[in-house]
């Protein structure tokens, strides 16, 4: 087990995995009150991961993920009124309501941007790891994306280049078990993606993806070896999601048993017993931060509502790099 944080930084770390899964059980909520258009993959059950290496992170490294990006926008700094707004089409959204669920974006706090096509932000990363060693820039990208990605051709690409050239680049597999609808098993011949590190001579971990403790520790010597030069490292996360793959996917695929399972070792139920058992916070402490989370995501809607949507014109704005 990994060292524990010091209690100020387990707060931060609760409160916050608090706020995403809140935010995204009312995502869903908000989308079968059709106020939500398109469709939404959700994290929810995968909290530690996200939090767990971005907190681990410095100022100026920069993150690519996937279409189930949300608790990464949110662990990066992204306000969950920004991130509602985007939700809801609307001008003030983060990508002035022109992004949606799948395109989270805030290059301001380093999110250089969601991605849905499955692969697509491995490369976008290597190219940001490459401008860093370029212009000798003491950052580092990372990059999340799915066990499924891994049977991409970017994947490799993406590894092999920045293997040798030693690129400032963290590789980080979120592997939920699951593709779209299918069991990693049927689509994947190794049990432990990490193993596909071999390949291209760098470092691959196998981490418990559910204690978010041990997932900031291993992203930490990540972070330090792909910042002094030694190049990049492939961490697998391994974790579950406890919804289906997207909005209307109730996951009749799953084994059944295997969710019970998974949902005795909750990200947020795990730190949140270590510092129980740390005395670091009680029950009563917990529905507090838990209540205070819930109001900060139910105003945030209310608020979402309540903006503009962006006017017809601003079809035409954004579509190139502009000055
Ligand atoms: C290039 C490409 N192929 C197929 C799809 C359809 N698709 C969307 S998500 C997904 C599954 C990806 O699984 P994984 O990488 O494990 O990520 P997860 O959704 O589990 O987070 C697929 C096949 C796509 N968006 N892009
Ligand atoms: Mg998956």
């Amino acid at each position: 087990m990994a060292q524990a944080l010091e209690v100020g930084t387990r707060q931060d770390i609760l409160r916050r995995m608090l706020e995403i899964r809140i935010t995204e059980e009312q995502i869903q909520n908000l989308f079968l009150q059709n106020l939500i258009r398109g469709t939404t993959h959700l994290c929810i059950g995968q909290e530690g991961c996200s939090a767990g290496v971005i907190w681990a992170l410095q100022k100026g490294d920069t993150v690519t993920c996937t279409y189930r990006g949300h608790g990464h926008a949110l662990a990066m700094g992204m306000t969950v009124k920004a991130m509602m707004a985007e939700m809801m089409g609307k001008q003030s959204g983060a990508c002035k309501g022109k992004g949606g669920s799948m395109h989270m974006t805030d290059a301001t706090i380093g999110l250089l941007g969601a991605n849905a096509i499955v692969g697509a932000q491995l490369p976008i990363a290597v190219g940001a790891a490459l401008t860093y060693q370029v212009k000798k820039l003491p950052h580092v990208a990372v990059s999340f994306f799915g066990e499924g990605a891994s049977n991409i051709g970017t994947f490799h690409e993406a590894l092999n280049m920045a293997a040798v050239w030693k690129l400032p680049i963290v590789f980080c597999c979120e592997n939920n078990r699951y593709g779209e609808y299918s069991a990693q098993e049927k689509t994947t011949p190794v049990a432990d993606i990490a193993t596909r590190a071999i390949a291209y001579n760098i470092p691959g971990v196998v981490v418990d993806g559910q204690d978010v403790e041990t997932v900031h520790a291993e992203a930490l010597i990540a972070l330090e070896r792909a910042r002094s030069g030694g190049g990049p490292t492939l961490l697998e996360l391994k974790t579950y999601r406890y919804r289906g793959h997207s909005r209307t996917d109730t996951a009749p695929y799953r084994v059944a048993g295997e969710l019970d399972e998974w949902l005795k070792r909750d990200p947020i139920n795990l730190l949140k017993e270590k510092m129980i058992a740390a005395n670091q916070l009680d029950e009563t402490e917990f529905d507090e931060m838990k209540e205070a989370a819930t109001q900060l995501v139910f105003d945030a809607i209310e608020w979402a509502k309540a903006e503009a949507y962006p006017p017809l014109e601003a079809l035409y704005t954004d579509v190139y790099y502009e000055e």
